[in-house]
């Protein structure tokens, strides 16, 4: 086996699907609050032709699980505990900016929001986990959308520093290992959510805001966001040289194969990597701006312009390690056109995979891609790489001895681990594998409980009851085995 001694084993949730108390101790909204999933196209907030602005409007006909979630806020103990009892050795979470500087302009912090993080790493720290922090799971705070158009105004750019500077000072010693933007390059699948952007300028149709963000919004974000890592990046590392900064983007786009031999399908699935992950991980790993955008650029009609001061301080500070999450592989056929959802790119169906998570989602199954999407990374940005998402989600529930067999999921990582394991013998470097959703929470895209991932159960329900009642499920002791063995799955 090939795992190094000191390979970080764990999982790892984010604020907004797992604290919930959405409104506490000076918490403003974040973007996710006002959706019911990350993928949904109606967000809670509507036009006000007087101020010109979008507000909050919750649809009262809707369930934002989101908001009580599973109560990690009240319960991170109990739970961090739980994790300990498998033998994590690290676990990654997210700050929500949201408890950290409520409207996101503000120029003191919230204290409150500083104290429970700190609190809660220090559980991390005494258990003996590394803490793997993200600095925004999708979590940007909704004034600065609603107010500014959120990351297509430069001005964010400020806020931002203001935020991560506090935090990297409070947490200094405590945090090391820190992630900038959650699967940032969705910002053109999702781009409220994983851009944080929203065209208030007169919007073409101010009933269909995400319809109506344009495109040379999103790229103004792209750009301003290039610029915010890089800044991350720089005061992470003059605030404590320990700190290691690193990007997360959706990879399993990166597992997208030609259908079959016809050139055109080659050609198009480098292309589909290229817009779906590369666009995001050259400039954040290589320190360039991709050459292969100013063709796209010019077909979209858009102008984006970075100065040399802004390309010197983007080559410069590029991150200090990749990670990614992957859930499966897909394929390109020209035939077919391309969509997305939180596990990855969709196409066509790979007639070679056998092996599909059960419905209703019924992902594809393949363990060999997260091994393939491992090299290609690592050959391309020769950084050490850090698995921070790989799970899979199930409609599961107690039988009638209250316990759940969970084989499907021993299966999923059994499979996985074990091509982790084959890419570290091809030669990658990868700091870790942390398990998503190591306790149930709320699914993003689809804002529900029925999607569990967890090792843990909790006994929450689409419907929003539930006691929030923490059990254990199969999977938990054999994943405990796992990192025992250091990986070693005969
Ligand atoms: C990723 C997100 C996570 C997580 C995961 C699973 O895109 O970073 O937040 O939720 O997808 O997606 P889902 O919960 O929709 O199954």
């Amino acid at each position: 086996m090939n795992f190094p001694k000191d390979f970080l084993w764990g999982g790892a949730i984010a604020a907004n699907q797992y604290e919930g108390a959405w409104l506490e101790d000076g918490k403003q909204p974040n973007v996710t609050d006002v959706l019911v999933g990350i993928g949904s196209r109606d967000p809670g907030i509507k036009w006000n032709e007087e101020t010109k602005k979008y507000e909050m409007c919750l649809d009262p006909e809707k369930a934002y699980l989101s908001h009580e979630a599973v109560d990690g806020y009240h319960r991170y103990r109990e739970d961090l505990k739980l994790m300990k009892g498998m033998g994590f050795n690290a676990f990654r979470t997210s700050i929500a900016w949201g408890r950290i500087f409520p409207n996101g302009n503000e120029e003191e912090p919230n204290e409150a929001g500083l104290a429970f993080y700190e609190d809660m790493f220090r559980c991390m720290r005494e258990l003996e986990m590394e803490p793997v922090i993200t600095l925004s799971h999708y979590e940007t705070p909704l004034y600065l959308i609603t107010e500014y158009g959120g990351w297509s105004d430069p001005r964010l750019i400020d806020f931002w520093k203001r935020y991560v500077t506090t935090v990297f000072k409070r947490y200094k010693g405590l945090v090391k290992y820190w992630l900038t933007f959650n699967e940032v390059n969705n910002a053109f699948r999702i781009p409220l959510v994983a851009a944080g952007v929203l065209t208030i300028k007169d919007p073409a149709d101010p009933s269909d805001p995400i319809g109506s963000t344009t495109k040379q919004d999103i790229w103004d974000a792209y750009h301003n966001l290039l610029v915010a890592n890089a800044e991350t990046v720089r005061i992470g590392h003059e605030i404590d040289p320990e700190n290691k900064v690193g990007c997360m983007l959706t990879s399993s786009s990166v597992a997208t194969y030609p259908y079959n031999c016809d050139p055109e399908n080659v050609m198009g699935a480098l292309e589909a990597q290229r817009m779906a992950n590369f666009y995001f991980g050259d400039p954040f790993a290589l320190g360039i701006i991709p050459t292969y955008l100013n063709k796209v650029w010019k077909q979209q009609g858009v102008t984006v312009v970075f100065t040399d001061e802004e390309k010197e301080l983007i080559r410069k500070y590029t991150v200090d390690y990749f990670a990614f999450s992957y859930y499966r592989s897909s394929t390109y056929d020209r035939e077919v056109a391309v969509g997305g959802d939180t596990g990855g790119l969709t196409g066509r169906e790979n007639p070679y995979l056998k092996d599909q998570a059960p419905q209703p989602w019924g992902w594809p199954v393949d363990p060999v891609g997260i091994r393939y999407t491992l090299n290609v990374l690592y050959d391309r940005y020769h950084l050490p790489l850090m698995i921070v998402e790989n799970g899979v989600g199930l409609d599961e529930n107690l039988d009638e001895n209250g316990e759940i067999h969970d084989d499907f999921r021993v299966h999923y990582i059994e499979e996985h681990i074990k091509n982790v394991n084959l890419a570290l013998e091809d030669g990658v470097e990868c700091l870790g594998y942390l398990y998503w959703g190591p306790i149930d929470i709320v699914s993003a895209g689809t804002g529900e409980m029925k999607k569990r991932y967890g090792f843990v159960y909790v006994d929450r329900f689409n419907d929003g009851h539930g006691t929030l009642e923490r059990k254990i499920k199969d999977s938990y002791y054999r994943f405990k085995e796992i990192i025992a063995a250091n990986g070693e799955i005969e």
